[in-house]
């Protein structure tokens, strides 16, 4: 396995959106991993192939307490939404140390290929709803600070431009 770099925002290669998996192969399964291993390295909860330079439909997922129960959508679709709406912080590895507030629907059915490239369905709520949204999102190109205001969202583009440059400085 091996770690993969995240994009940071104001990437403009975080816009790009991915393309279905064709077929869950030898070349999948082992992205899938270096993904998993990016993901609980960084300590996040999610990661979409998007934000590791690669476009096409995988995400990885792992919402629970101890951090022992990974969870891989391969060409996920969502097939219900609740009318519901739940108004949560959120984070991205992509927006380092920037979290805000996005209203998403409470609920969600996805289905999507595991692994073993069996089709599955889930049933998402809470943490685990807001997740595979944020995650579906970025793999249409879509980043979370899309939802806020176009002035919050000028001020975190600068805020990031400038601590990329501060780190690459060596600050
Ligand atoms: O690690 C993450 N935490 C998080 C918290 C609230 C809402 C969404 C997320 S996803 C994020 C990891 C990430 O950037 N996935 O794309
Ligand atoms: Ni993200």
């Amino acid at each position: 396995m091996a770690r993969l770099p995240i994009l940071r925002y104001p990437d403009p290669r975080l816009h790009t959106v991915a393309r279905p998996v064709a077929t869950v192969d030898e070349r999948v399964r082992r992205l899938v991993d270096d993904m998993l291993e990016t993901m609980y390295t960084a300590d996040g909860v999610g990661l979409a192939a998007t934000q590791v330079d690669v476009h096409e439909r995988v995400i990885v997922m792992d919402t629970s307490e101890q951090h022992d129960q990974p969870l891989v959508l391969i060409n996920p679709e969502i097939v219900k939404r609740s009318d519901e709406r739940a108004v949560n912080e959120e984070g991205c590895l992509s927006v380092p140390l920037i979290y805000d507030r996005v209203e998403r629907p409470a609920r969600v059915t996805v289905r999507a290929l595991g692994r073993d490239g069996q089709s599955f369905e889930l049933d998402a709520e809470g943490l685990t709803a807001v997740c595979v949204q944020h995650e579906m999102d970025h793999l249409l190109g879509k980043v979370f600070v899309e939802y806020l205001s176009p002035l919050k969202r000028d001020r975190i583009r600068t805020k990031m431009l400038k601590k990329t440059r501060d780190e690459l400085r060596g600050k």
